[in-house]
Parts: structure tokens; sequence; C-alpha cells
């Protein structure tokens, strides 16, 4: 039976990304409806009532919210291609305890960077590079995350890269020269198509986050 698959998503967002990857990975074809978050559309306040945020994917007729959520979803549903999730149970803990501390951590330090100034703006610039530090040390000396393998923590952390240059041009600062062994693995996740197909120009997102802070300048 054909599957009817459809993403609210919002074109810079990380977590939309996530599924973005996630569904390219595991081949699946699906129809792309971007959202308006100033203006939500009566569809993405009728399928995620509770956070009214996307990303949503709507599997034949039933949503499914939060971006890891929705990851581990299209894992468990279309399990026979490309294994996202590491099969080995603590493993699979490790992976998700890291994903946890990527929404709990980068998102609200690196808002400091373009919401913020003087003081303020450098420590989120710290928190941030401290952050990717602590990612880079899990790391290790690995090609992904995950080991040989792309997968679940992979995912769950490279749609912030397309961030990084607007963090960077906006805070007057080097993530590269910080955590170089981090963005060798930024570089390579994008030689893989499911991830440079799904991640946004990091130009154009400078652009977005150029107007977005005016309203904070
Ligand atoms: N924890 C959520 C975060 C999603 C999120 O923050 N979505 C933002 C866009 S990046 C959103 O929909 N914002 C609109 C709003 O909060 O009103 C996830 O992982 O899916």
């Amino acid at each position: 039976m054909g599957e009817e698959v459809k993403l609210l998503d919002f074109w810079p967002s990380m977590f939309g990304m996530r599924v973005k990857i996630a569904l390219a990975e595991k081949g699946v074809a699906y129809e792309y409806v971007e959202q308006d978050l100033r203006n939500k559309s009566p569809l993405l306040l009728q399928m995620n009532p509770i956070h009214k945020q996307i990303p949503v994917l709507i599997h034949n007729g039933k949503p499914i919210c939060e971006s890891s959520i929705i990851v581990e979803y299209i894992d468990e549903f279309w399990k026979d291609k490309a294994p996202l999730l590491p099969s080995d149970p603590y493993e699979r803990a490790q992976a998700r305890f890291w994903v946890d501390f990527i929404d709990k951590k980068i998102y609200e330090s690196a808002k400091k960077i373009y919401t913020k100034k003087g003081e303020e703006q450098e420590g989120g610039k710290k928190e941030v590079i401290e952050i990717l530090k602590q990612l880079e040390q899990v790391l290790g000396e690995k090609a992904y995350f995950g080991g040989e393998c792309f997968g679940y923590l992979d995912i769950g952390l490279i749609g912030f890269s397309s961030w990084f240059y607007a963090y960077e041009t906006i805070g007057n600062f080097s993530i590269e020269a910080e955590c170089p062994k981090l963005i060798s693995w930024v570089k390579r996740c994008l030689e893989k198509e499911s991830v440079s197909n799904s991640l946004p120009d990091p130009k154009k997102v400078c652009e977005s986050l150029l107007q977005f802070k005016k309203r904070f300048d």
C-alpha cells in the first residue's frame, strides 16, 4: 500500500532538517508543506494543537510531532533501510542522551549571539563553543557520531551547522578555529546527498537571521 507522507516545516528550521534527512536516508517520498509561523495554518494548529510548532510529519493522516520523536518513528516504520538508531540498547541510550543535550543547550545559547549585545552576547558565544567542544569529544576520532555509519545523533546535530555561518558572522568568531574536528565532520556529512539536499544555504540563513536580529537592535 502506498504511504501518504506530508511534512509541515519552515525552511530554516534545524528541527525540520532532521526529518528531511531521515526521510531521505530511508528513500521515502513525501509532500513538503512550507508553513508561515507568523500566521499559522489551520492544518498546523490541527496537527500540533499542543505546541503549535513545526516540524510535523503526517503519515496516512496521523500527525507525529517533535523532531527527535519523528526521526525515531521514521526509523521504526521504515526499518528495512538505513538503520538510524544503534541496535545496541546502551548505544541507543547514549545517542538519545546527546540529542536531548543538543535540544536543551544549543538553541538557547546560540540565540544570545543574535538577540543580545556585549557581555550577554559574549556569554552566548562561549557557551556555544563549550557545547560544541563537548560534542567534538563525543565524536572523538570516529567518522560519524554513529561510528562508521551516519545515524541518529548525526541527524540530531547536523542541521545546526547551516546556522554556524550566521553565528560566526554576527558574533565575529570562528567555530572552525575552536572545533576543527567537528567542522571536518560537518564537511563529511555534507558529502551525503541526504544531508546536502536537506540543508539550506548558510548565507540565506544568515540573511534571514540578520533580518530577524533587527527586532533586537
Ligand atoms: N522541540 C521541537 C522544537 C521545534 C521548534 O522549535 N520549532 C519552531 C521553529 S524552529 C517553531 O515551530 N516555532 C514556532 C512557535 O514556537 O510558535 C522539535 O524538536 O520539534
